[in-house]
């Protein structure tokens, strides 16, 4: 992939944990990677198929003298979160915040975080098998577009399913969509979760009857093993209710 980098932009804004930072201005300092494939661009010589560094500068100068933040990670994500939004033929972006007069009476050149965003393609599966079944997936479809940082691309057909794996006694409303995100996987969790509680999802027996199931099938091509997220799904090979749609 192709870079198209910022360094050393300076702005004067006002973000800190104290009181006083609040009030009077000091100096931040960005760096950004923006990643985005400019062949095009470079082929026909034209800036619309590129990312235009004036015009990302610009958005983080806005995002960073329009808000005060008490963290710089929160600053860099904002930033980060706003290139991805603004410019969507961007990948990934990679932003450092300097705050080189950081309030400490110590000798240091700068102190800075760098917040790392890339864009996915994800599989969801999705699933209701308690009340209005079919409201229940329309409904995540509509909390799902309206979350920051996902764009809903393509949904299946929903399909009537018999209960799969011997716990849960009614039929299931099934189908699969196709999303593009900038959340991290567990950033992703944390969404579907809240729109799961959102449609009254009790979690009792595991694999039991439920109002809303969101699963994550795939996730780019990363694999992950972790204590509450497994990628890819560990058994959507043997799920029809996953595969057909
Ligand atoms: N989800 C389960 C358990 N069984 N069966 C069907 N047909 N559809 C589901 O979505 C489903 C299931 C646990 O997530
Ligand atoms: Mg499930
Ligand atoms: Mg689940």
């Amino acid at each position: 992939m192709d870079v198209v980098k910022i360094r050393g932009l300076e702005v004067s804004a006002r973000h800190g944990v104290n009181d006083f930072e609040k009030v009077a201005q000091q100096k931040f300092i960005f760096d950004a990677d923006i990643t985005t494939d400019f062949y095009r661009a470079a082929v026909n010589d034209d800036l619309s198929a590129t990312v235009n560094y004036s015009a990302a500068s610009k958005l983080i100068v806005r995002v960073a003298t329009e808000h005060c933040f008490n963290l710089i990670e929160k600053l860099a994500y904002e930033c980060a979160f706003s290139l991805m939004e603004t410019f969507n033929n961007v990948s990934s972006v990679s932003l450092t915040v300097y705050k080189p007069d950081a309030p400490m009476k110590l000798t240091f050149s700068s102190v800075a975080v760098t917040a790392n965003v890339e864009r996915e393609t994800v599989y969801l599966s999705l699933g209701s098998s308690l009340g209005d079944k079919k409201h229940m997936l329309d409904t995540a479809f509509e909390m799902l577009s309206s979350t920051r940082g996902i764009k809903v691309e393509k949904v299946s057909d929903y399909i009537e399913t018999p209960p799969y794996g011997g716990v849960a006694q009614n039929g299931f409303l099934n189908c699969a969509a196709r999303i593009s995100t900038f959340l991290s996987p567990y950033a992703l969790l944390d969404e579907l979760h809240r729109i799961e509680n959102a449609c009254g999802r009790v979690r009792q027996k595991r694999w039991d009857d439920r109002t809303l199931d969101i699963d994550i099938i795939f996730f780019g091509d990363k694999t992950i093993n972790g204590e509450t997220l497994t990628i890819p799904h560990p058994d959507y090979k043997n799920r029809d209710f996953v595969l057909n749609p």
